[in-house]
């Protein structure tokens, strides 16, 4: 990849999740060197400090279990336009989570910019979770469990969350990690035609395949590709900071191997690096794992291949 200009935003958001401390994200990925990583591959990084939420105050939502709504759509509004400015600086934005809710903004701003480029969007969502919900069907009313339904332009969300800057067709949606679908996510994924590649497709067909065909889609549309990594794709034993850990998840070698084809793909045109909980670290190894993982992306590699083995 050729040197690219990498904007750090922090989003510290944690009013889409249960427990406190995604707060801490940001600085714990700045404490484990992310910026420094970066520039050693080469890249000019610019860390634009963290975002702020605007004030919202939307009317309550029938749902009683939703919490921080506005807040949450606070953020949804403020992400969407750092996200669309930083694209249209022609620059990578990095999201640096906080909760997954985060992705409320980050997408509909990147697929905004992509649309004023005329560039398809395309999302690439590495999670153990497929984050479907609506408003009305989330029972934990944790809304870092609805991004995928919101800037797919599922119905139900409006006027809760501010109006989508673009929307992102389902069908240019991949996962890749799942193993925790509610019943509810299940229907809608089904009905709406998000490709799932959940852990079970990965132990069979591993997971080269699956993001070669969706990678190929990306180039074929020559779209834009957003990626959002949620720290519990990864498995809970060499990534416990994160409050919603699922077992059986990527291991490091299947981790590190999807952000080396992302590299070497050149299509990722954005990143968000969500759901790291340091008050849940051992050590600050989560943190110094998705700092590595997010060079691996940017083209760190052990040897310097001459030619692609796969
Ligand atoms: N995440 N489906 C569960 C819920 O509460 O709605 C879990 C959501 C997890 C959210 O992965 O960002
Ligand atoms: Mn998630
Ligand atoms: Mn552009
Ligand atoms: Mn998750």
């Amino acid at each position: 990849m050729d040197a690219r200009d990498c904007l750090l935003i922090g989003a510290p958001v944690q009013s889409g999740a249960s427990q406190p401390g995604c707060l801490m994200g940001p600085d714990a990925l700045r404490t484990a060197g992310l910026a420094e990583a970066l520039a050693d591959l080469g890249h000019r990084v610019t860390d634009l400090g963290n975002a702020a939420p605007v004030d919202m105050s939307p009317p309550a939502h029938r749902n009683d279990a939703i919490h921080d709504l506005g807040e949450t759509a606070g953020w949804c509004a403020s992400l969407q336009d750092r996200a669309r400015a930083a694209m249209a600086d022609g620059a990578l934005p990095v999201f640096l989570g906080g909760d997954h809710s985060l992705s409320l903004g980050t997408v509909p701003g990147v697929a905004a910019h992509a649309a004023s480029d005329g560039r398809p969007q395309f999302v690439l969502w590495l999670d153990a979770h497929p984050d479907f919900h609506t408003l009305d069907s989330t029972r934990s009313g944790n809304l870092h469990g609805t991004p995928v339904a919101y800037f797919t332009g599922q119905p139900g969300f409006q006027p809760w969350l501010p109006a989508p800057a673009a929307t992102v067709p389902a069908a240019h949606v991949a996962m890749l990690g799942i193993r925790s679908v509610d019943a509810a996510e299940q229907t809608g994924l089904r009905e709406a035609g998000v490709t799932v590649h959940d852990m079970r497709s990965i132990d069979e067909l591993g997971i080269i395949r699956p993001l070669t065909a969706f990678l190929d889609r990306v180039r074929a549309a020559d779209g834009a590709l957003h990626v959002s990594l949620d720290v519990d794709f990864l498995d809970p034993g060499i990534a416990p900071a994160v409050g919603t850990t699922v077992p059986g998840g990527a291991t490091f070698r299947e981790a590190h191997l999807v952000m080396e084809l992302l590299h070497d793909s050149g299509r990722v045109t954005s990143l968000d690096v969500v759901e790291l909980n340091p008050f849940l670290d051992e050590r600050g190894r989560t943190a110094a794992l998705m700092v590595d993982l997010v060079a691996s992306l940017m083209g760190k590699r052990v040897m310097d291949r001459m030619t692609r083995s796969y």
